[in-house]
C-alpha cells in the first residue's frame, strides 16, 4: 500500500487528503491531519473524490470524429492531426482567429504551459478560463480599489471574527471546510450578519439576515455606507491615512438612505441599519461574498461596493478583517494567477506592458502578440461573426455551463475545428472535431492555489489513465507546431518563478509542509498571510463611487419572477465527476426549482407535480421544492445536471467591465405542464 499527500480537486478551499493506492490502483481517502488548510477534515465530496478518477467511463483514447461520429485513434495520428489543423488555420486565417480555454481544474503548471502554448506557440493572447463565469469581477474590482485582485486574508483568522458579513456566498455547501470555521466562529460568540435572497445555514444563527432581492446589492451597501458615515461611525483615520477619493465617493453615496432603497432591495431600513452598525462597531469585521456578489452585469461595481465599506470601516489591511472572495474551482485562483487570461501574463503582468512582454520574449526566444486578447464571452461572439474559427478547450464544459446554452451551442457549430481535452464526455466534448483523453488530479504533480492564496503540492498517485497528463498533451503538440516545451511540472514551477515576481520564492521545494501564501518576493520570503498590511498594494485604498443599477432583465407581467441560480453540496458545477459518485447522486439525482410557499399558493403548484420554468431563452421542465428559505418573487435552481440543464434559460447579458454573464438574475414565469 502506497499513501500519496496531495490536495482535493473540487472547491478552492484546498484540503489536502491521501490517496490510498494498492497495486496500481486508488482504494480509499485519509484526510490530512497536518494539513493547515482542512486540519483532518473534509467534506463529502472530498471523502469521494478517488471514485470518478477510475471510474468506466473515462476517457481512454483520443478520438476524432468522422462523418458526425467519433472513432479511436492512436495518440500520434491524433497529435499529428490536431497539429496539422491549427498549424492549417494559422496560416490561412492568421493567429487571432484561433482560441485556448485553459481548465482550472488542472495545475498552475500546466495552465502555465496552457498559457505559453496560445502566446508562444499560437501567437495570440486569446486565452482565457472559468474565471470569466465566476470570480473575475474580483480580479478587476480588487485591483482597482486596493492594487491586488485576491483574498486580504486568511482562514485562519475566520473563527477570531467579532462580525462576519457573509454576503451572496454559501460557505456550508459551496466551500464547506470554509463553513466549518464560520460555525466555529458562530460557537465562539461571533456575530453574523447574512445579505442572501436565500435563507441559508449561516441565515439561522445570524444576528441580522437580510434577504433583498437579487441585484439589488450595491443599493444594499451604498445604504449601509450611508447610515454608517451619517452616524459617525466611520473610521476617520484610516480614510484619511490609508485611503484617497472619499469626498468625491461620499457625494454619490450620500443620497442613498435605507429609506430610499426600500422597494429596490425589498427590505426594511430598520434592519440595514442594524447590519451597519454591527459590522461597522465589531472591532474585527470581514467580508465574506462569492458569486451571489459577482455573477451580474454589475459584478465588478458589486465588488468595488464591498472594498468601499471595508475602506469606510477600516476593516481591511490588517489582521482579523478583510474581504475574503471565496474562489471557486480548486485551482481557478491558480489559473488567474498564471496568466490564463487575454490581458496578462504570468502574476498579472500586462501583455502591453513593453517591457514586461520583452522579459517573455527573451525568455521563450519567440516574438509575442502585442494587444490584448478576447475574454471567453467575446470568443463567443466572435465565433458567432466568423473571425474565430477554432477553440482548443481543456477540461471545461462551456454548453453546459455557459450562459444561454442555445447561444453557445450555435457558437461551437460555427467553428471550423473544435478540440476538446476531457476526463469525460461531456456535452461540450460531444461538439468535438477531436476529443483528447486528459489526465485527472490523482494522475499527476503540480500545484494547485487555493482562496488564500495559497500554493499547495498536487502529487501523483497513478499512472495516467490515457497515457498522458494535460501538460504532455500540451508540450506534445507544440513540438508538432515547432516549439519544443518541456512538461516536467517542477521545471515549469521553476520557469513561472523565475519571470514572476509575484511567485519568485515559489519552488516545490519549498511547498512540500505546508504551501506558501503569495506574494512570495524572494527564495527567502516567508509568504504572505495578510496583504494590504501598512499600505494597499497600489499604495493607497480608492474609494470609487458606484451606483445601482437594475439587472438587464427584471420583472414583468409575462416573466413575473427573478429567477437566480447557483449550487448544492453534494453535487459539483456540470457533475461530471460527482454524479458519477455513488453516495452523492443517491443524495440528490435530479434538478428543481426553489419557489415560496406564497407564490406557489397563488400558481396552484404542488410538490408532486413538475413545474415548467420559462425565461425569454428557453425552458426547463423541473419538481418544485415548495420552501419559504426562497423570498417570495425569486426561484433558485441549481445547474448541476446535464440531462436537465439550467443554463437554457440563464441570461448571456455581460458586466462590461469584465465581462462575466449574469447567471443570479434574470426574469422568469413558472407554469404547470398542462397549461
Ligand atoms: N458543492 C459545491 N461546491 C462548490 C461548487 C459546486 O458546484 N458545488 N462550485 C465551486 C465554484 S466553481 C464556485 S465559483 C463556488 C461558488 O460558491 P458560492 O458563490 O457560495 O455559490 P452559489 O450557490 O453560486 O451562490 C452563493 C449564494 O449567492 C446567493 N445569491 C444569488 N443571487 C444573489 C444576489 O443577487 N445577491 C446576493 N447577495 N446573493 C445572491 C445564492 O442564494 C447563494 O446562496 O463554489 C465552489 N464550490
Ligand atoms: N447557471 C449557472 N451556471 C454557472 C454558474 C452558476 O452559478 N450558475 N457558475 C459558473 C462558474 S462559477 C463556473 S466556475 C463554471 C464551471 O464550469 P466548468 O468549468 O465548465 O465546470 P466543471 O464541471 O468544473 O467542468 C470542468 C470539466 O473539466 C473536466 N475535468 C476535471 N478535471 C480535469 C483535468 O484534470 N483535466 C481535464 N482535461 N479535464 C478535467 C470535468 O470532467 C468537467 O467536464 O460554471 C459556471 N456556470
Ligand atoms: S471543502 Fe472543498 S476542498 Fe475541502 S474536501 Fe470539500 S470540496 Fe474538497
Ligand atoms: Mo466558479
Amino acid at each position: 500500500m502506497k499513501r500519496v499527500l496531495t490536495t482535493c480537486p473540487y472547491c478552492g478551499v484546498g484540503c489536502g487528503f491521501y490517496l490510498d493506492v494498492r497495486d496500481g490502483r486508488i482504494v480509499g481517502i485519509i484526510p490530512s491531519k497536518s494539513n493547515i488548510v482542512s486540519k483532518g477534515y473534509l467534506c463529502v465530496k472530498g471523502w469521494h473524490a478517488h471514485e470518478p478518477v477510475e471510474h468506466p467511463d473515462r476517457l481512454k483514447k483520443p478520438l476524432i470524429k468522422e462523418n458526425g461520429k467519433f472513432k479511436e485513434a492512436s495518440w500520434g495520428s491524433a497529435l499529428d492531426y490536431v497539429a496539422g489543423r491549427l498549424k492549417e488555420l494559422k496560416d490561412k486565417y492568421g493567429p487571432d482567429a484561433l482560441s485556448v480555454c485553459t481548465s482550472a481544474r488542472c495545475t498552475n503548471e500546466e495552465n502555465f504551459l496552457m498559457m505559453k502554448f496560445a502566446r508562444a506557440v499560437l501567437g495570440t493572447n486569446n486565452v482565457d478560463h472559468c474565471a470569466r463565469t465566476c470570480h473575475v469581477p474580483t480580479v478587476a474590482g480588487l485591483n482597482q480599489s486596493f492594487g491586488s485582485g485576491a483574498s486580504t486574508n486568511s482562514y485562519d483568522e475566520i473563527p477570531f471574527m467579532d462580525c462576519i458579513l457573509i454576503i451572496g456566498s454559501n460557505p456550508t455547501e459551496a466551500h464547506p471546510i470554509v463553513g466549518w470555521r464560520v460555525r466555529t466562529a458562530i460557537d465562539n460568540g461571533t456575530k453574523i450578519i447574512v445579505c442572501d435572497p436565500r435563507k441559508i445555514l449561516p441565515a439561522e444563527n445570524a444576528s441580522v439576515y437580510i434577504q433583498h432581492y437579487p441585484g439589488s446589492d450595491i443599493a444594499l451597501i451604498n445604504a449601509m455606507i450611508q447610515f454608517i458615515v451619517s452616524e459617525g461611525l466611520h473610521d476617520k483615520e484610516f480614510i484619511a491615512k490609508r485611503t484617497e477619493g472619499f469626498d468625491v465617493f461620499w457625494e454619490v453615496v450620500k443620497d442613498y438612505t435605507p429609506e430610499s432603497i426600500r422597494d429596490t432591495t425589498g427590505v426594511e431600513p430598520a434592519l440595514i441599519k442594524q447590519a451597519a452598525k454591527l459590522y461597522a462597531t465589531s472591532k474585527r469585521s470581514c467580508i465574506m461574498y462569492s458569486l451571489g456578489m459577482t455573477e451580474h452585469t454589475v459584478g465588478t461595481d458589486n465588488v468595488i461596493a464591498m472594498a468601499n465599506l471595508s475602506m469606510v470601516c477600516g476593516h481591511v489591511g490588517k489582521e482579523f478583517s478583510g474581504l475574503y472572495p471565496m474562489r471557486g474551482q480548486n485551482n481557478v485562483q491558480g489559473a488567474c494567477d498564471m496568466g490564463a487570461l487575454p490581458n496578462v501574463y504570468s502574476g498579472y503582468q500586462p501583455v502591453t506592458d513593453e517591457d514586461v512582454r520583452k522579459k517573455f520574449e527573451n525568455a521563450w526566444a519567440v516574438s509575442l502578440p502585442t494587444a490584448n486578447g478576447l475574454t471567453l464571452t467575446d470568443m463567443i461572439f466572435k465565433a458567432i461573426e466568423g473571425s474565430l474559427k477554432c477553440f482548443y478547450i481543456i477540461g471545461e464544459d462551456q454548453l453546459r455551463t455557459d450562459p444561454n446554452t442555445h447561444w453557445i451551442e450555435k457558437a461551437l457549430d460555427s467553428l471550423e475545428f473544435l478540440v476538446v481535452q476531457e476526463i469525460f464526455m461531456s456535452e461540450t466534448a460531444k461538439k468535438a472535431d477531436v476529443v483528447l483523453p486528459g489526465a485527472s488530479f490523482a494522475e499527476k504533480d503540480g500545484t494547485f492555489t487555493c482562496a488564500e492564496r495559497r500554493f499547495q503540492r498536487v502529487r501523483k498517485a497513478i499512472e495516467p489513465i490515457a497515457g498522458k497528463t494535460d501538460g504532455q498533451i500540451i508540450c506534445e503538440l507544440a513540438k508538432r507546431l515547432g516549439y519544443p516545451m518541456d512538461a516536467d511540472p517542477e521545471q515549469a514551477c521553476a520557469e513561472m518563478a523565475s519571470l514572476t515576481p509575484l511567485f519568485r520564492g515559489v519552488s516545490f521545494k519549498r511547498l512540500e509542509e505546508n504551501g506558501l501564501q503569495w506574494p512570495v518576493y524572494s527564495k527567502e520570503h516567508p509568504g504572505t498571510p495578510v496583504v494590504h498590511l501598512e499600505k494597499f498594494i497600489r499604495g493607497l485604498g480608492k474609494f470609487i463611487p458606484v451606483k445601482h443599477k437594475p439587472p438587464a432583465e427584471t420583472p414583468d407581467s409575462e416573466y413575473p419572477f427573478i429567477l437566480t441560480t447557483g449550487r448544492m453540496l453534494f453535487h459539483y458545477n456540470t457533475g461530471t465527476m460527482t454524479r458519477r459518485t455513488t453516495n452523492l447522486l443517491r443524495e440528490h439525482p435530479r434538478n428543481f426549482v426553489q419557489i415560496n410557499p406564497l407564490d406557489a399558493q397563488k400558481l396552484g403548484v404542488k410538490s408532486e407535480e413538475k413545474v415548467r420554468v420559462k425565461t425569454r431563452r428557453g425552458e426547463l421542465e423541473v419538481w418544485p421544492e415548495v420552501t419559504d428559505k426562497i423570498k417570495a418573487g425569486v426561484l433558485w435552481m441549481p445547474f448541476h445536471f446535464s440531462d436537465q440543464p439550467t443554463n437554457v434559460l440563464t441570461n448571456n447579458a455581460f458586466d462590461p467591465v469584465c465581462r462575466i454573464g449574469e447567471y443570479k438574475a434574470c426574469a422568469a414565469r413558472v407554469e404547470k405542464p398542462s397549461s
